[in-house]
């Protein structure tokens, strides 16, 4: 189907670091710490909006970027967090990691949101390190880096109903009258090989209506350009059975025809016999179709189905037509609103490999370890402060990297590196794998 599509790179904002600093007295040359928290960075988030129907504003601008958090202060005086950067995108949009190819979310109802960008944390003050035995700590966090990420969107539009018929029965003319579409029309047999999708105003109630390439007896079962057309009518609410009401190049029964088709429908899924239908007989307008047409509204009734005699030629009947049509599917899309969970919460994309910890051997006594959290907590960390390194070793032992280090056949001294940092293996006795 019509599928539009743009790649983005998405950052959110960093943590704000927290601050190191001492409560002023009077009598009291350092008093209790008192350093406030870094800011958190914005989220970049993707909304899905109903009102949008393209994603050519994302083929301008390709670079997005959340508001970072602002540093701690002294007295408790914690930053600012960042504004998360909201970005509308239409419902329909499908959002993939472009280094990975793995599917973050799929944006199909009005309102949904996907965080596909983390802010950074911001670091903690001073005061969060106080223990019994570090009254004074001298260090505070640095604040977390965002994610940052290259993603692609790609716009699958959905039609709400889908003109379903034998070939030349004039689906294509009939999509044609109804909307700004122009596929290709003629009288033999397949003249439509890929689905075509014209947006049809019906007053208020727009809807869209796809055009598939005729179906024939065994479609199912891969006959004519079969099996992949009917995949696209599964997701379609509402079927525009489309018949033939002229005599054609041979003689022909339309209710025969519209037989062959629901038979068609049914092979390929349950579910599609039972799907809504209006039969619209077309070429009302040719010689002997009168009596074809009456013949068929009585099958129709008879069966509980919407009738309407049209002509792709004429216009007639197509105004009343598409107004039932646009009524039917706005109906449709209210039930299927009803049935759907609202949504409130928020999805957040997380690569799966973060809490991960792997170590790689780089060389006779060197190891690289690797790692989301980790990595974070280095990151995070004033390496110009011994207090600070000393912390960040207990955390790192207790998240369970000494215990993968010595696993791996790392002796004290060796050289371990861990993001930009390196430094020497070294024996804390910490252990375990409880969290950092
Ligand atoms: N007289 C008359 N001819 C029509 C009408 N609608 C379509 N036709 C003719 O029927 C033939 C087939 O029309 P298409 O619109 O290509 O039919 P289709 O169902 O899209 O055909 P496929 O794509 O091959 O499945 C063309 O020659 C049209 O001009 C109509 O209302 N009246
Ligand atoms: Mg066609």
């Amino acid at each position: 189907m019509f599928v539009d599509e743009a790649t983005i790179n998405v950052r959110a904002g960093n943590g704000g670091a927290g601050c190191a600093s001492f409560r002023r007295e009077a009598h009291v040359p350092k008093g209790g710490p008192d350093g406030g928290d870094g800011g958190r960075g914005g989220d970049v988030v993707l909304e899905a909006d109903q009102s949008l129907s393209t994603l050519l504003d994302f083929h301008y601008r390709r670079h997005f970027k959340a508001e970072r958090g602002t540093h701690g202060k002294g007295s408790q005086r914690d930053g600012a967090e960042g504004d998360d950067l909201v970005l509308r995108v239409p419902v329909g949009t499908v959002v993939r990691d472009r280094e990975t190819g793995e599917l973050i979310s799929d944006l199909s109802h009005h309102g949904q949101r996907v965080v596909v960008a983390r802010g950074g944390r911001g670091g903690r003050g001073n005061r969060h390190f106080v223990t019994p035995t570090r009254r004074a700590p001298s260090f505070a966090e640095l604040g977390e880096p965002a994610e940052e990420r290259w993603i692609e969107l790609e716009l699958k539009l959905l039609a709400d109903a889908a003109l379903v018929g034998l070939p030349s029965v004039g689906k294509s003319s009939l999509i044609a009258r109804m909307s700004a579409a122009r596929p290709k029309v003629a009288d033999y047999p397949f003249t439509t090989l890929v689905p075509n999708l014209g947006v049809v105003g019906a007053g208020e109630r727009s809807f869209v209506v796809a055009d598939v390439p005729g179906l024939i007896e065994g479609a199912s079962e891969g006959a004519g350009l079969g099996h992949a057309f009917l995949r696209h009518i599964e997701r379609t609410a509402l079927i525009l059975h489309v018949v033939d009401l002229s005599g054609g190049w041979e003689q022909r029964d339309p209710i025969a025809d519209i037989a062959v088709i629901d038979a068609e429908l049914a092979a390929h899924a349950e579910e599609l016999a039972d799907r809504p239908q209006i039969v619209l007989g077309n070429k009302v307008d040719a010689d002997g179709a009168r009596e074809a047409s009456e013949r068929v509204a009585a099958w129709a009734e008879e069966h509980g189905r919407p009738y309407f005699a049209v002509s792709a030629a004429t216009g007639e009947g197509i105004e009343s037509m598409v107004r039932a049509v646009g009524e039917r599917v706005h109906a449709l899309r209210e039930e299927a609103a009803a049935a759907e969970p609202t949504y409130e919460g928020v999805y957040v994309y997380e690569p799966a490999d973060e809490r991960t910890i792997t170590v790689t051997r780089a060389g006779s006594r060197e190891y690289v370890v690797t790692g989301g959290t980790i990595e974070r907590m280095v990151i995070m960390t004033d390496m110009n402060n011994e207090d600070a390194v000393a912390y960040l070793q207990q955390r790192l032992a207790r998240a369970g990297v000494e215990d993968a280090l010595r696993e791996a056949g790392a002796r004290d001294g060796d050289t371990i590196t861990i993001g930009p940092v390196s430094f020497e293996f070294e024996t804390t006795g910490t252990g375990g794998t409880s969290d950092g």
